[in-house]
């Protein structure tokens, strides 16, 4: 007892003082992700105020609901106060919200601006002049239109836009905007650094989490409109019956908030359980011996299949497949082709409006011993041969998710298929959720790559935007980083990554650092040293990855299976294209993989004039140079170097760059939650001293080769 007294009465002034410095401030854990609505742009905050006093979102829908709890909670939050008012206030309310043709009076004010064509998820906010009074108008064809609307609305807010006389119109350029989750039904995440799987599937359909509804909302907020529950190593299971209950409790969460659910399936699914359905598991969930997909028998079996979903799941959005890629089955184990498998699920899905996204990511070894070569060999054959509903699905790069890669030839050479881009989100081979890399430049350097198909502009972005072929359907995907952690995707910088998905398919025309701007707006202050030094740091910390891990085009030199630290003397694994030494080729007369056409040939793959580019020397891209090409250790740089020393001066200039956040962290200390800012310190640390092991492995591993003194930056400038 007396011990008691003493800790309290020794222990209250420090409570007293925490309360000083921090009023009422919770430690924050970064659960609220960029929807805190904590942060008004102080600059405009009391105009806001005096326009924006009430608000009237029409209909009684699930959706019309959640409008209107997010624009109250947000604008109470932003601005202090708002009152709602009913529909039939609508008049005197200087916020309106809702579909246009929903309310006639609405509809009065909306049509003379409206465009035509705006579609079923676009939307228009704009200021209406009544009675010497602007009154905002949020609206769109259909309510998630307006959802996208009410949530752009907050982000206005939150970054500092001039609402007076606004008039913005937004559509999405591409229509599928998915989440793939690679997660298991055992909880496990393939490539998941955020804890298991946000999915609770023993406690499905009865126990609703209130983490979907939550993930939901930041995917709405956003425009995502669809998600890929489960990973492409499929388990059949998720199509038994009881599993599909529990993916229809989900779509049930996810459908007021615009989301579709969709599902990876094992191609085996209808055969019996005492078969294999991939290189080392048994238990397929149908009774058949066989799932060739010319049988009529898996042709029905698959109809069923999908008649049962869509009653469950009305809005069902469609199957993802990995076919005949590491150790999966497909349609070769029956000597079909990928278009005969695809197009017998497509026909299962067609009559309800689903679609099939079919991956191109196999790399079977007979059909050429460049790995880089092999998705493009198996898939441009076939184009034209999928039915209307079926995307072939491809990764950004032609061999995987490498730090850095030139785009994949596929993208432009498939006029006929609608491509649909993937991406990865979660950092497979970028740190983990221990490092912070910001990924929006790396997108917008893919989207942004040049393909020559059409000529110059023929962009990957306008490629898979249906812009160049005029795709029936068109889509992205992005591997997700979430998990159950606290914070949602283990790095707190790592939300970004989210965030930037979700911004760059709905508008690939944004700019990595305008995206980043906003998400630091909205997650972490407005602060205007805070908001720039961050931004800053953010927008060069994915080159300054690639360099402490692979520069000039070096690939694929990590860990094997576990793809976090370097392993470049690797030469042993299961496969040689999973080895480090075929990725790097470093012999003692140079570095880099030999694709030119004296070599494998890839650059064949690409188009003119980009090919002749890629193939020479002197004209390849430095970033792609080892890529492309076998390089002589004294080869010269367009920088005077030599190859060997600008591989050190990139190495050590990728350290440095960590050793920069680090004191660009440190400096915002007081501007930043506490929790948050801890929580990063630590994770800034441990890649400090992985990009440093980086640096050192591979330089000390290919110095043996160069026999050359490894020199860092500042010596060899
Ligand atoms: O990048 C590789 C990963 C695998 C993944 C595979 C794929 C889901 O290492 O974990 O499997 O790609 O994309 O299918």
């Amino acid at each position: 007892m007396r011990a008691g007294k003493f800790c309290i009465t020794r222990l209250l002034p420090l409570l007293v003082l925490q309360y000083m410095i921090e009023p009422g401030a919770a430690a924050y854990d970064g659960y609220g992700l960029w929807l805190r609505c904590l942060y008004p742009d102080s600059s405009l905050l009391s105009e806001y105020r005096a326009e924006i006093t009430s608000l009237t979102v029409t209909g009684n829908s699930k959706t019309c609901e959640i409008i209107r709890n997010e624009l109250n909670s947000g604008l109470t939050s932003l601005l202090g106060k708002i009152e709602i008012r009913p529909e039939s206030g609508l008049n005197e309310s200087d916020l309106i919200v809702g579909p246009a043709n929903a309310d006639s009076r609405l509809h009065q004010i909306v049509a003379p601006v409206l465009p035509d064509d705006l579609g079923p998820e676009g939307f228009m906010i704009h200021a209406h002049q009544s009675g010497g009074k602007e009154v905002i108008v949020i609206t769109a064809n259909t309510e998630i239109g307006c959802l996208y609307g009410a949530f752009h609305f907050l982000r206005l807010l939150q970054t500092g836009q001039d609402l007076k006389q606004i008039h913005l119109v937004s559509r999405p350029k591409i229509q599928y905007r998915l989440l793939d989750h690679w997660d298991n039904l055992n909880g496990r995440v393939e490539r998941g650094y955020a804890g298991r799987s946000l999915w609770k599937w023993e406690e499905l359909p009865d126990s609703i989490d209130s983490r979907y509804r939550d993930y939901a909302r930041a995917n709405a907020s956003l425009g995502i409109n669809g998600t890929v529950l489960n990973n492409v190593n499929a388990d059949p299971r998720i199509l038994r019956t009881d599993y599909l209950q529990k993916v229809a409790a989900l779509a049930n969460v996810f459908r007021p908030y615009g989301i579709r659910v969709f599902l990876s399936v094992n191609f085996s699914s209808p055969i019996a359980a005492e078969f294999e359905v991939n290189r080392n598991r048994r238990g397929g969930i149908g009774n058949l011996s066989e799932s060739d997909p010319l049988n009529p028998e898996v042709r029905k079996w698959w109809k069923d299949k999908a008649a049962e979903i869509y009653k469950l799941i009305p809005d069902f959005g469609g199957f993802l497949v990995k076919a005949n890629s590491e150790g999966m089955p497909g349609p070769l184990d029956y000597n079909r082709s990928h278009a005969d498998g695809a197009n017998m699920l497509a026909e299962a899905l067609a009559p309800y409006g689903g679609v099939v996204m079919w991956r191109s990511f196999v790399y079977n070894t007979d059909i050429d011993p460049d790995r880089a070569k092999r998705a493009y060999l198996d898939f441009v054959p076939l184009d034209g041969q999928f039915m209307k509903n079926v995307f072939v699905q491809s990764k950004n790069g032609p061999v995987d998710f490498q730090p850095r890669e030139p785009v994949a030839p596929i993208f432009g050479a498939m006029p006929d298929t609608p491509l649909m881009l993937e991406l990865q989100i979660t950092q497979e081979y970028l740190g983990h959720s221990t490092h912070l890399v910001y990924l929006g430049p790396m997108w917008k350097e893919y989207l942004e790559f040049d393909t020559f198909c059409r000529g110059e502009g023929s962009t990957l972005a306008t490629i898979i935007d249906g812009t160049l072929y005029h795709y029936p359907i068109t889509g992205i995907a992005g591997v997700t980083n979430t998990g159950d952690d606290r914070n949602w995707t283990g790095h707190f910088f790592a939300q970004a990554n989210w965030y930037a998905f979700g911004r760059l398919a709905w508008d690939h025309a944004l700019s990595a650092e305008e995206i980043a701007e906003e998400w630091v707006r909205q997650s972490l202050g407005q602060d205007t040293a805070l908001v720039k030094q961050v931004t800053r740091m953010m927008m060069g910390s994915w080159e300054a990855c690639v360099n402490y891990m692979t520069p000039l085009g070096l690939h694929h030199i990590m860990q094997e299976g576990f793809h976090y630290g370097p392993q470049p003397s690797l030469d042993r694994a299961p496969r040689k294209d999973w080895t480090s030494v075929y990725y790097h080729q470093a012999d003692s007369m140079g570095l880099g993989f030999d694709r030119s056409s004296g070599g494998s040939n890839a650059v064949g793959q690409y188009f003119s004039p980009l090919r002749e580019k890629f193939d020479r020397l002197d004209t390849c891209p430095e970033k792609y140079l080892l890529w492309f090409h076998h390089v002589p250790w004294n080869y010269s740089m367009k920088s005077g170097q030599t190859l060997w020393q600008s591989l050190c001066v990139h190495y050590y200039s990728g350290t440095d760059y960590v050793k920069g956040m680090i004191d660009t962290w440190t400096n915002l200390k007081n501007k930043i939650d506490p929790e948050v800012y801890l929580h990063v310190s630590e994770k800034l640390k441990q890649q400090q001293k992985d990009a440093s092991i980086w640096r050192d492995t591979c330089l000390n591993y290919f110095q043996e080769f160069s026999r050359m003194k490894i020199v860092n930056g500042e010596h060899a400038e």
